[in-house]
């Protein structure tokens, strides 16, 4: 069976230091790369996602509540909205980049598009056309755009896991609520990193 890894938001605003830091992000983005050493193979394409918001509405608050409303990240083009250094090696990997949320809140990858050759292309129908049956979510945040992205996954009709050695969350307690709903949907959720 053909599977993809799905790279979510390894950016700096959600790294340490960033905007909107998740602990543990930058190590993240340094393990994806040694995941993609030993277990590049496995798979038939790697894309990442982007959060990459112009004017989100209210996604962005200056009194946010850290479910719905966050403080200002990923704006387009910023520091803050590009991948996080220690992500470079896996970066060779990836064949395309979906960007998502330019003018609203956009916590899936399935809401993000790549542009190649003048067309634009979503998640579903780019991975689809590689006749990829199967997909390896990670990157950040556990409970909310790794989440998001794996539901979506599974709904598409994807055998979705989550490697969630290779993910970190917001808060504990939100990603052990977004572990369970994701079991329910049927999505293999993988303790650690595969070896
Ligand atoms: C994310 C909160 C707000 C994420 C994005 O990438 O998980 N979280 N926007």
């Amino acid at each position: 069976m053909s599977r993809a890894l799905i790279i979510v938001d390894v950016q700096n605003d959600f790294c340490e230091g960033g905007s909107l830091a998740v602990d543990g992000g930058s190590q993240v983005a340094a393990d994806i790369g040694e995941h993609l050493g030993r277990h590049g193979q496995d798979y038939s394409v790697v894309v990442a996602t982007a959060d990459w918001h112009v004017d989100p509405g209210d996604h962005w608050s200056s009194d946010p509540d850290y479910r719905t409303s966050w403080p200002v990240h990923c704006r387009a083009g910023s520091e803050g909205a590009q991948f996080h250094p220690s992500l470079a090696p896996a970066l060779q990997h990836v064949q395309a980049v979906f960007r998502k949320g330019e003018h609203e809140a956009a916590y899936s990858g399935f809401e993000g598009t790549t542009e190649a050759h003048g067309r634009t292309t979503g998640l579903t129908e780019w991975l689809t056309e590689r006749e990829v049956r199967g997909v390896d979510v990670v990157g950040l945040a556990t409970d909310h755009c790794v989440r998001a992205t794996a539901l979506d996954a599974a709904g598409a009709g994807f055998r979705t896991r989550v490697l969630t050695g290779l993910c970190a969350g917001v808060s504990p307690e939100t990603t052990e609520q977004a572990l369970a709903e994701l079991r329910e949907a049927g999505v293999e959720v993988v303790e650690g990193a595969p070896a």
